[in-house]
């Protein structure tokens, strides 16, 4: 684990599951149908129970799903956080068609619905990585480019503490790991 300060908000990089954590929030990569699915939406449904898949369904009749870059919250069932805010990740196409733009929106309007709740505490997958294709590096530098920005935009109704990406491989632990060192050095330097 490695935790960086960011403004008023700790930013920490886990290597593990995300239906163990225990905070306000997780994120899942879902599809834009909300219909659960394999990978880490398939792990959240499966560990948090039906209810999630109940509430996704309410979702799917009042707006027909989530598009991709958007995120909608429901409760975490039994799982240790408090809710989850589904967010749809760009399937990788080879960079031609805004996936870097849907990308960022993932983790923007997911934190911007986070502080609309009031959360604390909020963990992110490495939303696209998998099923999706997005490649590693490069989701790694979007990730924490839309995170870092909104994080200094300090914007009067964030309360996040704590924000976690909680990594699945090591390859992906070592390049969040990678980005906020050299993150945190460039704004040492500046001081
Ligand atoms: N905890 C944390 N990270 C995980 C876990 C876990 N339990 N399981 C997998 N990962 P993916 P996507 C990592 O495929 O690429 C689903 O079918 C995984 O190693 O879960 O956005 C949805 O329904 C990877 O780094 O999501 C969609 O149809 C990251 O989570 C589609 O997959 C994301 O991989 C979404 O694809």
């Amino acid at each position: 684990m490695k935790t960086y300060t960011i403004g008023r908000t700790s930013v920490s990089v886990f290597l593990g599951d995300i239906t163990t954590w225990t905070g306000d929030i997780i994120v899942n990569a879902a599809n834009s149908g909300l219909l659960g699915g394999k990978g880490v939406d398939g792990a959240i449904h499966s560990a948090g129970g039906p209810e999630i898949m109940e509430q996704c369904m309410e979702i799917r009749k009042e707006q027909g799903g989530c598009p991709p870059g958007n995120a909608v919250i429901t409760g975490a069932g039994q799982l240790p956080a408090k809710h989850i805010i589904h967010t749809v990740g760009p399937i990788w196409e080879g960079g031609g068609r805004r996936e870097e733009h849907t990308l960022a929106e993932c983790y923007r309007n997911s934190l911007l619905l986070a502080m609309k709740v009031g959360a604390r505490s909020i963990a992110f997958p490495n939303i696209s990585t998998g099923i999706y294709e997005y490649p590693k590096g490069p989701a790694c530098d979007v990730a924490l480019k839309a995170v870092t920005n909104l994080l200094e935009e300090d914007l009067p109704d964030n309360r996040l503490e704590r924000i976690e990406f909680i990594c699945f491989t090591p390859e992906n632990e070592e390049l969040y790991v990678q980005w906020l060192e050299q993150f945190t050095q460039e704004k040492e330097a500046h001081i």
